[in-house]
């Protein structure tokens, strides 16, 4: 690169922020003075952050799926382009529909330390805290102005010929549905996860159609040092399932405190440890080897979506009773008679799934005040997801991201694809399996 075009630009940069009207420098002096008290390093510093967001009726499961789509995509940026240091900003967590626990304190701005492993992350990807993202970014001041926000829109118009075809295409914001307010010239506002003190300079529709790699061409590095797409779930993997969707998803451990959780509660409610069971893992998930010989914990483990799923897949969500005799068939051939069931039902379906049961220990994992206050809502159903994880069997609730989790991690820890890629049917009658869902090492 060369440094004369890398410093004009990154100057010009440094000028509108600073409020200059024209976005051109009256004097080459006045563009080196830096209006926010930044060290002059940080201004010509070669790092440029990608910030993203997800529609916010999208659950949680789904927005770990959207996070590898951008981290394969930042990886593969970063093996590509050494000009720039691409760090990517990671959304903090809040507002989920599901997380409906009251009384356990603000489930907003939650950051992904709560519930992943960030030196893992980081193992995989150069990532970072929105509150570490604000200091170094901003250099002290409160105030942090992206540069740019792309809000990503579907063509409607493919959908309904259903032609698709990769579209990358700036459009004029449909106001009704722009979750953005202009206060007033190069100062949008909300809703930034609910930080008041961040803004974006310039906001953008982007008609999108692709994959998320196709994004980098509105990353312009030398124009802009933050980038934010909005609506990140509308960008396709990659590389779905390939090795290196894999490597992403590896790198997504979870907060090692939630393992510890799981682990005791395995060790003394369903007599499963990590050395009996053959599950144990290296620390670094970098040093992990493809193995298919995890034994598991001698239960069976359910993951039974109820709540919104019964009304929204009518056709695959079987009654309490019907769940009950596809267990008791599963239990009975494998000669297991633990049962682990993670569930978001209330409380009297697991009563009357637990009274159809009597011949089994049917349990479930209920969090301390504690984890619950810690951990919250999400981080109780991370435990959920572990346990199942571990689990000899596994029966998971059809098409649920949330047991997709469980299937990829079982996949990671090396069992065999015949325990894992299991589901609840409508009935008791055997339903098709939708096929393995293979890990690639
Ligand atoms: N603790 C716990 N929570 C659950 C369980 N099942 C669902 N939930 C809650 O409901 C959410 C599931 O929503 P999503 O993450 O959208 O997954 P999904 O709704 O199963 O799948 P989609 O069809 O993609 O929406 C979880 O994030 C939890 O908050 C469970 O077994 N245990
Ligand atoms: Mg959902």
């Amino acid at each position: 690169m060369s440094a004369l075009k890398f410093l004009c630009v990154v100057t010009l940069t440094g000028c509108i922020a600073g409020g200059s009207e024209s976005g051109f420098c009256a004097a080459p002096d006045g563009c080196t003075e830096d209006s926010r008290g930044c060290p002059a390093q940080n201004r010509f510093s070669g790092k440029r952050y990608i910030l993203y967001d997800v529609n916010p009726a999208e659950g949680f499961n789904l927005r770990r799926d959207v996070y590898i789509r951008v981290a394969v995509f930042l990886r593969r940026l970063i093996d590509k382009d050494k000009e720039f240091q691409w760090r990517l900003v990671l959304p903090p967590w809040g507002n989920l529909y599901h997380w409906r626990s009251r009384d356990i304190g603000s489930q907003e701005q939650l950051p992904w330390g709560t519930f992943f492993d960030i030196a893992s992350l980081q193992r995989y990807i150069p990532v970072m805290e929105m509150y570490k993202f604000m200091e170094e970014y901003s250099c002290g001041s409160k105030e942090v102005q992206l540069d740019r926000l792309y809000i990503l829109q579907n063509d409607e118009e493919m959908f309904k010929t259903g032609k698709f075809e990769n579209k990358n295409e700036l459009v004029d914001c449909d106001r009704g549905s722009l979750r953005y307010n202009e206060l007033e010239r190069h100062l949008y506002t909300s809703p930034f996860w609910g930080y008041h003190n961040v803004t974006a300079r310039d906001v953008k529709c982007l008609k999108f159609h692709g994959m998320a790699r196709d994004l980098s061409q509105n990353l312009v590095p030398l124009q802009y040092r933050s980038v934010m797409f909005d609506r990140m779930e509308i960008a396709l993997h990659d590389e779905y399932g390939s090795k290196e969707y894999w490597r992403a998803r590896r790198s997504m451990r979870y907060n090692s405190e939630l393992y510890d959780i799981a682990e005791n509660y395995r060790k003394a409610s369903l007599n499963s440890t990590n050395a009996s069971d053959n599950t144990e893992r290296p620390a670094d998930w970098t040093k992990e080897k493809n193995r298919r010989d995890a034994r598991g914990g001698p239960y069976l483990a359910v993951h039974l979506r109820r709540r919104d799923f019964i009304r929204a897949h009518k056709a695959s969500v079987p009654t309490i009773m019907d769940t009950a005799l596809q267990l008791q068939k599963a239990m009975d051939r494998l000669g297991l008679t633990l049962l682990f069931v993670a569930t978001d039902a209330e409380q009297y379906e697991f009563d009357e799934l637990k009274s159809y049961l009597p011949q089994y220990k049917v349990t479930k994992y209920v969090p301390s005040d504690y984890v619950i206050n810690k951990f919250k809502d999400g981080g109780v159903a991370i435990i959920d997801q572990i346990i199942c994880s571990y689990a000899r069997y596994f029966m998971g609730t059809h098409e649920s991201t949330f047991t997709f989790r469980i299937q990829e991690d079982r996949e990671i820890i090396g069992f065999s694809s015949e325990t894992t890629s299991n589901k609840l049917c409508k009935t008791n009658e055997n339903c098709a399996i939708d096929g393995f869902w293979s890990i690639v090492w």
